[in-house]
């Protein structure tokens, strides 16, 4: 009777241990290809996080150069001109010796140096240019020859000669300004203080 029960007990158990190793196959299968699918998706991630992460800092230099810019006189203090970019005696591409915001126009640097001209160490692949144009109130994308009080300035960003960001800004005197309230009465102007009107 005992010897019946044991051998039915060990013939249960062979059972469960086959289905155990079964399971156990199975679960190592379905875990494999778990991982397998979590680590192609952290790839992915990865993948997608480095270039969230490349908008993110290419949006960063771009808002930080256009701060700079902004903090300039819309006019050179100097020789006030009319024309855009750099006044007669102006040749450096130094940003720290540019004194309005035109200057800026034309500017390229295919490495990423603060504004005194110093290398920043670890940002290697980064570039930046900016450009500045007259635009009229009606018409903020198509660049215009003459003065129209107001200046479009855009920022441009790129990461291993792949465009990575841009940033545009509209610079203008007090009369522009009221010109653009009425064109664009939804919109927010942000007040920058000329520097030269402080
Ligand atoms: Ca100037
Ligand atoms: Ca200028």
């Amino acid at each position: 009777m005992h010897a019946r029960r044991s051998s039915k007990r060990d013939s249960t158990r062979g059972r469960l241990d086959g289905f155990s190793m079964v399971e156990v196959v199975i679960s190592i299968f379905v875990v494999s290809v778990l991982i397998t699918a979590s680590l192609n998706t952290v790839g992915a991630s990865v993948k997608g996080t480095k270039q969230i992460s490349s908008a993110a800092q290419g949006a960063l230099l771009a808002q930080e150069l256009m701060s700079e810019i902004l903090t300039l006189p819309y006019v050179d203090p100097d020789a006030p001109s009319l024309t855009i970019g750099k006044e007669l005696g102006e040749s450096s591409t130094k940003r720290e010796d540019f004194d309005d915001i035109d200057d800026y126009d034309g500017w390229s640097k295919a490495s990423l140096e603060n504004r005194d001209g110093t290398a920043r160490p670890g940002m290697t692949g980064w570039s930046r240019t900016v450009s500045v144009v007259y635009v009229s109130a009606a018409d903020l994308v198509t660049p215009t020859v003459v003065d129209t009080g107001i200046k479009r300035i855009t920022v441009r960003v790129t990461f291993l000669t792949k465009f990575v960001a841009e940033l545009c800004a509209l610079r203008s005197g007090p009369a522009a300004l009221q010109v653009l309230k009425k064109v664009y009465p939804k919109a927010t102007p942000v007040l920058v203080p000329d520097p030269e009107v402080i």
